[in-house]
């Protein structure tokens, strides 16, 4: 079996060093070189350009608009005021789009141009925050549910998530030689890595952790899913664990496909580390090197089987399985608006479109969220106030006191960003990944098409008596399900300019896939195969039916393997 190109460049980059500081240095080029343009990911960089440009630099007979994206890592989403505020001051400085919000929680900038790399993360590293891992072969930024109304448990699964996420990271000190400047030591460019192994995983990895009835985090679309099982008394017990959950397809390749992750049975709190490790290095040691493509855990696993997987966890964590308890989701979206929590402290979800925070004509999305951070962290404001990203591009104002709702909720009124309490249902569900311009394996808009086709869909939500049904809806630019567009009820998925891939029928709790409704089609079309399905809900829905869920038992499309199925599946073979 050969080995993929992105084995050798890992192999030979001494330990993802590789030209980078040279690459950086080149006045010649906008560009890295282009073995650097794969390691650069690793350090939570990806090189790109501006796809709006392209035709026209091209004809000017000038190299691309190259420029860089950042990506955080920053587990849970959690940020201080002060971080914030820091983040902030780095996208006026030295981004183009402001700032944007992750479906992992993490914060990306766009449009940096090279000879600002390093001050860049040399800011993002003075506000206690860094890059390490945010992308490349190996752990990804941990996602764990968000919502803090049940503060108790999701501060102990939130610490244990960040811990697993520092544990996680490569020892390589490849990012803090490139761009703090610290001095290389004796074992540079050949440090240990008893985890990740010399050549990092086959492909990236990642990890989250649910708190039910909440799964705004899509568990089951994770490589290592842990859902916090709670004990009568509402303490954390455990973890049920899941693996080989995936987004990622190409169109007209069967042998790629979305899958819902398998869930293996209970552990204590106690066995995170060492269920993590096992998943990890078994990924590590089995995956397919050879096809990037082939290489994600999910594969390992359909190719295996589960029960090989099963049994090969245990032995590497040497511990067993429990049952698992199979807590039901309620939910994969977000609880918008104030809330109260544990502690009777406060919390408020805000709405961000498509997670970018960027100043618009009569939404000054930037500015406010500013002011409102200063706000935050002044002397006068009692217990931890700080921010929450979540996972469905998001933000959660939390732990503040009673008494400054009224202060919070004029500002944002002011700044015209409380789509919280204005936005439709569809509207504050939707979800749309970056696509054009920046990314580079964009088929078709999407971020910028979310208003869009979200005020086409809401005027025929309304023309069927439908506008506060809650239905969630996922817009990707291309079958990469960055937006985790198969988990959406309706998806249109990106295959060329102006045309999608129309999915149906997932449900909203992340617990079932959609599957192919209508492919390669436009807008006139995509509006005209959705409008007899709504009257055909609107007319014959039952009580608080979801539209997925309706249009599977309507027969409309063909029920998908289920969840459940494979809690099934999994009994069988344990
Ligand atoms: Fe993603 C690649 C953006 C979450 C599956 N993703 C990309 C790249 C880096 C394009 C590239 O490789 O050149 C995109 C950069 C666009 C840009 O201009 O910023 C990109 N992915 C994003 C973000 C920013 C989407 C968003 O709108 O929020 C998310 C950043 C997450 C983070 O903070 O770490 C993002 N990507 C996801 C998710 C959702 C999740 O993790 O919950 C998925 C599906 C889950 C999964 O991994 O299976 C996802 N991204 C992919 C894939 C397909 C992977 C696969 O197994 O086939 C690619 C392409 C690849 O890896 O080859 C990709
Ligand atoms: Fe880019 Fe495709 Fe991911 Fe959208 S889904 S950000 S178009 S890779």
């Amino acid at each position: 079996m050969s080995t993929h190109s992105v084995e050798t460049i890992k192999s030979s980059s001494r330990r993802l060093r590789g030209t980078l500081l040279e690459s950086l240095l080149d006045p010649v080029t906008a560009a890295l070189a282009e073995d650097d343009r794969v390691l650069i990911k690793f350090h939570g960089s990806y090189q790109q350009d501006d796809r709006d440009l392209r035709e026209e630099r091209r004809a000017q007979k000038l190299e691309p608009a190259f420029a860089f994206m950042i990506r955080t890592r920053t587990p849970g989403g959690v940020l201080t005021p002060a971080q914030w505020l820091a983040l902030d001051a780095i996208a006026r400085q030295f981004a183009e789009r402001g700032l944007r919000i992750t479906t992992r929680q993490a914060i990306q900038f766009h449009g940096v141009q090279k000879r600002d790399l390093k001050a860049s993360l040399q800011a993002i590293h003075a506000s206690g925050i860094d890059t390490r891992s945010a992308c490349g072969d190996v752990n990804r930024n941990i996602v764990v549910s968000a919502n803090p109304l049940l503060s108790g448990v999701h501060a102990k699964v939130y610490a244990q998530a960040a811990a697993l996420s520092a544990h996680l990271l490569p020892n390589t000190r490849a990012w803090q030689e490139t761009w703090l400047d610290e001095p290389a030591r004796e074992d540079s460019g050949n440090e240990d890595e008893p985890l990740l192994g010399a050549n990092y995983l086959p492909r990236k990895f990642k990890i989250g952790f649910a708190v039910p009835p909440l799964n705004d985090i899509d568990v089951l679309a994770q490589d290592l899913g842990f859902i916090a099982v709670l004990d009568a008394h509402g303490s954390l017990r455990g973890y049920d664990v899941a693996v080989g959950g995936g987004m990622g397809a190409s169109h007209g390749d069967a042998q790629t496909y979305p899958r819902l992750g398998d869930v293996l049975g209970f552990v204590e709190t106690s066995a995170v580390a060492a269920v993590a490790e096992a998943v990890l290095t078994a990924q590590r040691d089995f995956g397919d090197r050879s096809a990037r493509k082939h290489a994600r855990l999910k594969y390992t696993i359909a190719d295996r089987g589960l029960a090989w997987f099963k049994a090969e966890v245990e032995r590497r964590a040497g511990l067993r399985f429990a049952p698992a308890s199979a807590a039901a989701f309620d939910h994969n979206g977000d609880r918008f608006g104030w809330a109260v929590g544990a502690r009777g402290r406060w919390h408020l979800t805000l709405r961000i479109p498509a997670g970018r925070v960027r100043d618009e004509p009569g939404a000054a999305w930037q500015t406010g969220l500013r002011e409102l951070t200063t706000f935050l962290q002044a002397p006068e404001r009692d217990g931890s106030p700080h921010l929450r990203l979540t996972a469905n591009q998001n933000l959660v104002l939390a732990d503040l006191a009673h008494r400054d709702r009224a202060a919070i909720d004029a500002l944002l009124t002011r700044h015209g960003i409380d789509l919280h309490r204005r936005a439709s249902p569809l509207h504050l569900h939707a979800l749309a990944c970056v696509a054009l311009p920046t990314c580079g394996l964009a088929m078709a808009e999407a971020e910028r098409y979310l208003p869009a086709i979200v005020e086409h869909i809401e005027a025929m939500l309304a023309q069927h008596g439908l506008d506060d049904t809650p239905i969630h809806l996922r817009l990707s630019g291309c079958p990469n399900g960055c937006s985790r567009p198969y988990l959406g009820e309706i998806a249109l998925v990106g295959k060329a300019p102006g045309r999608y891939n129309l999915m149906l029928g997932a449900d909203h709790r992340g617990q079932r896939l959609n599957v192919l409704h209508r492919e390669n089609i436009d807008e006139a079309q995509i509006l005209a195969a959705l409008d007899p399905l709504f009257a055909l809900y609107a007319a014959e829905r039952g009580d608080d039916e979801r539209f997925g869920d309706f249009l599977v038992r309507a027969g409309v499309v063909a029920a998908p393997v289920t969840a459940t199925d494979r809690v099934a599946l999994e009994e069988e073979i344990a």
